[in-house]
């Protein structure tokens, strides 16, 4: 029997973990669309809240609910701050809260942010080759603090879902800062 031997469906850019392929989705949060999530209002509010903050690319084999699956995803955080605040992502917690997820740094360098339902929060460096794993019930929340754009990848469960209601209402009890021209984990509530 002669085997084809097919080419991948999808072919990863090692360089920013990009993809290409069928079915790929793309998604982008602009300042606009975080009105609220960063501290200092006076400073967001004389931004262009056009400019991308974060952007996203995800392959979903199957339904996303469907049981058994995984997702592909690539996120970039744009450089930037709000004040001394960093550029972040919304954050969520899973809604099948149980689910986990990886992450890895690609390129550029970060904070990954993880609060469980205590609101007790723990931070892991991202960096290219950091790998992260957030295991179900927590919440996550990236940060890009360099000064280039920070890409990490994301496998995740196709049955997890998404809910931001907590962290948008609730938000996360740190906040990270350029203070003295370095990163910082500063609490807030
Ligand atoms: C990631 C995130 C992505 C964007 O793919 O969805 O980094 O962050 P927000 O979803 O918080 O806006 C993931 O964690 N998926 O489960
Ligand atoms: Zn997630």
């Amino acid at each position: 029997m002669n085997t084809l031997i097919q080419q991948a469906h999808h072919q990863i850019d090692f360089s920013n973990g990009s993809i290409a392929g069928k079915k790929v989705l793309t998604s982008a949060k602009r300042l606009k669309d975080m009105v609220g999530i960063f501290e200092d209002k006076g400073s967001f509010a004389i931004m262009d809240t056009n400019q991308i903050v974060y952007s996203v690319q995800a392959y979903l084999p199957v339904e996303e609910g469907k049981e058994g699956g995984l997702f592909y995803g690539k996120t970039t955080i744009e450089p930037g701050k709000v004040g001394d605040e960093y550029f972040m992502t919304l954050g969520h917690f899973h809604r099948n809260m149980d689910r986990a997820e990886f992450y890895w740094g690609i390129q550029g360098k970060g904070i990954l942010l993880f609060m469980d339902e205590d609101r007790k929060c723990r931070a892991e460096e991202m960096k290219p080759g950091s790998l992260h794993y957030i295991p179900g019930k927590i919440g996550h929340r990236t940060i890009n603090t360099g000064s280039t754009p920070l890409h990490f990848g994301a496998c995740w469960p196709s049955d997890a879902g998404h809910n931001y209601e907590e962290i948008l209402q609730n938000g996360f009890p740190v906040r990270v800062r350029e203070i003295d021209g370095q990163p910082q984990i500063i609490s807030v509530s």
